[in-house]
């Protein structure tokens, strides 16, 4: 900061992402899952398998962040009271699927995939788990307040808030302040331009991981429907 005026350079991390992923966010708004969400075209079941696969996510996301809380280029982004959602998607799970959840939920392939590239990171390239929570909490803290009312609404969820903790940021008081400070946060790490190079990268891989899991579900509508179909006779 100058002068009280947040100065923004090509080579800070913060604009390398926003610059180096806008092509596959894009990409991520226009898959067929995210499209039908955002029109609230949404089943219930699928939804609820949406946050099976954040669960198993985040639990990754989440447990690889402490085991690096103190490394030097990660600590700086160290945030879990903000932040963390596994707790939260743990209460969502719950009201969905009732207290035993855990014996009715299990990890899809494409998050599989997903989480043992976190887990891999965690213990052998930590520097690159800043591409994983970019990508994740910064993307819930903007377009995700918009899909918590589109959810919502969709399926009726009641306002009180149940199934939808995963949206609210209880410890984030005000979404832009707390991006701003989060940016700031990543460009203060000190990186040299080819592992700044290699974060973005990764960014990308993170929203292609998520793109398969959407991909996934999108599959799973579809047999979904067919079972709909197969019940419904076609004649009398
Ligand atoms: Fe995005 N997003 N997004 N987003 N997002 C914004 C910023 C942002 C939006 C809206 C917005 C994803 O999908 C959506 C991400 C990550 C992701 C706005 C700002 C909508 C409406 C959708 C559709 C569902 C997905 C799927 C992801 C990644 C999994 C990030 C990382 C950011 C921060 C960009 C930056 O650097 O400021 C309005």
């Amino acid at each position: 900061e100058e002068g009280g005026v947040t100065v923004l350079r090509p080579t800070d991390l913060s604009e390398m992402l926003a610059a180096g992923t806008k092509e596959v966010h894009e990409k991520a708004e226009n898959t067929q899952f995210v499209k039908d969400f955002l029109r609230g075209r949404i089943r219930k079941e699928l939804f609820k398998l949406g946050h099976v696969a954040l669960y198993f996510t985040y639990s990754a996301l989440e447990e690889e962040i402490e085991r690096n809380k103190d490394h030097p280029q990660f600590a700086p982004l160290y945030f879990p009271n903000e932040l963390h959602r596994r707790a939260a998607l743990a209460r969502d799970l719950e009201y969905f699927y009732g207290h035993d959840w855990q014996s009715q939920t299990v990890c899809s392939p494409a998050t599989r995939r997903y989480v043992e590239r976190i887990h891999q990171l965690g213990q052998e390239e930590p520097v690159l788990l800043v591409a994983h929570a970019y990508t994740r909490y910064m993307g819930d803290l903007s377009g995700g307040q918009v899909l918590r009312k589109v959810a919502q609404r969709a399926m009726k969820l009641p306002s009180t808030g149940e199934g939808l903790h995963f949206y609210q940021f209880d410890g984030v008081h005000n979404a832009k302040a707390f991006k701003q400070l989060y940016r700031s946060r990543m460009n203060e790490l000190e990186l040299d331009v080819k592992t700044k190079e290699k974060v973005v990268e990764e960014a990308n891989r993170a929203f292609h991981f998520n793109m398969e899991v959407f991909g996934e579900l999108e599959e799973v509508g579809k047999t979904l429907q067919e079972d709909v179909m197969d019940a419904t006779p076609l004649h009398g």
